[in-house]
C-alpha cells in the first residue's frame, strides 16, 4: 500500500499508473475476450498477491484441461427493428412495453453497441459527432424497446440546440415510467468525464437506475483497462442508483458483448438465469 503522502506528491497520471490491479480483476477481462497480460517480470508482482485458481491445468503429455465452470451459451438478441422518432416529448411512442435507454457523451460509441449487441447495422454510426439526433426507439423483437439518446455535451450544435436536447433527455428520464434502466456509455480511454457525472446526478435524482458501460475498451492496453475501471468505479461510489458492476465491451472486437447481452436479457425478463445450463 503506498503511503498517502507518497501519493499527494503523483500527478493524476502518476497516481493512475500505481493502482495495481487485482488478478482477479485481470482472469474476468481475460474471460471476456480482452487477452492477458504477458508474462514478463514486469507483472511477477501479480502472481504473488491475489493469486486465484489457474484457470487450465496442462498434463505431462501436454493436455490442457480447462478448469472453469460451463462456459456460456451465445445469447441470441431479438430482432432491432426501428420503431419510432422523438424530438418532441409529445412524439413518444405509448408505454406499451418495457425499455432500456443508451446515453453518453457525443460520439463514444453508442450506436455502434446497439448495432453490435443485436448484431445488425440498423442504427446509424458516424465518426463524426453528434450524429444521433433526436430519441430513437428500437423494437427488440417485440419483446422490449431500446432507446438511442443523442450525444450529450455536443460541441457543434448552439447553446440552444444543446439546452434543447438536454431538456428533452430530462423529459424522457422523469415521465417514462416504462424504462428500466439507462446504460451510461462511456470511453474506455478517459473514464468519466464532468458532463458525465452531471448527467448521473440526474439520474440519481430522479431514482433512475443506471449502469456504466465503458466501451471502446479495445483501445487501451490490458494494465490501463484495468485500471480505468477501478477508477470507475470508485467515481461511482456517491451515487444511489449506480448499479456497482461496470460492463466493460468492444464493439469492434465483441469482447464483453455476450456478457452485456445476458445481463440486458436478463433484466428484460427474457432470461430465467444468468448461470449457464449445466
Ligand atoms: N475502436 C473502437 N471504435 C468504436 C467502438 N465503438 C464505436 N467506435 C467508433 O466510434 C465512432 C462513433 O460511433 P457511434 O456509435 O456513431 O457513436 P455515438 O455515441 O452514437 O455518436 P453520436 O450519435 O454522434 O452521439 C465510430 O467511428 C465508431 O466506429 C469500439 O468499441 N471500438
Ligand atoms: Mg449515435
Amino acid at each position: 500500500m503506498l503511503c498517502r503522502r507518497f501519493m499527494s506528491t503523483l500527478s493524476k497520471r502518476q497516481q493512475f499508473n500505481q493502482i495495481q490491479p487485482s488478478q482477479k480483476l485481470y482472469d474476468k477481462l481475460e474471460r471476456l475476450g480482452f487477452g492477458s497480460l504477458p508474462p514478463t517480470k514486469r507483472y511477477a508482482w501479480k502472481n504473488k498477491k491475489n493469486k486465484t485458481a489457474p484457470t487450465t491445468i496442462t498434463t505431462s503429455n501436454n493436455h490442457k484441461y480447462s478448469l472453469y465452470e460451463p462456459k456460456d451459451p451465445e445469447y441470441k438478441f431479438p430482432l432491432l427493428s426501428f420503431f419510432a422518432g422523438a424530438k418532441t416529448p409529445a412524439s413518444f411512442p405509448p408505454e406499451d412495453l418495457e425499455e432500456v435507454a443508451v446515453v453518453g457523451r457525443s460520439n463514444v460509441g453508442k450506436s455502434s453497441l446497439l448495432n453490435t449487441l443485436a448484431g445488425t447495422t440498423i442504427v446509424r454510426v458516424s465518426d463524426k459527432p453528434g450524429l444521433t439526433q433526436q430519441l430513437n426507439f428500437f423494437s427488440a423483437g417485440k419483446l422490449f424497446y431500446m432507446v438511442d439518446m443523442p450525444g450529450y455535451g455536443f460541441a457543434l450544435v448552439d447553446e440552444e440546440e444543446r439546452e434543447q436536447w438536454r431538456q428533452l433527455m430530462e423529459d424522457y428520464i422523469s415521465k417514462r415510467k416504462t424504462l428500466k434502466r439507462v446504460y451510461m456509455v462511456i470511453d474506455a480511454r478517459h473514464g468519466l468525464k464532468v458532463a458525465d457525472i452531471d448527467f448521473l446526478r440526474m439520474l440519481d435524482s430522479k431514482k433512475v437506475k443506471f449502469q456504466i458501460v465503458m466501451t471502446k475498451s479495445d483501445i487501451p492496453i490490458l494494465p490501463q483497462l484495468a485500471r480505468r475501471i477501478i477508477t470507475v468505479q470508485d467515481g461511482l461510489k456517491g451515487f444511489r442508483n449506480a448499479i456497482q458492476d461496470v460492463l466493460v465491451v468492444s464493439s469492434k472486437t465483441g469482447a464483453g458483448i455476450n456478457q452485456m447481452k445476458k445481463e440486458m436479457l436478463f433484466l428484460m425478463g427474457q432470461l430465467k438465469s444468468k448461470d449457464p445450463p449445466k
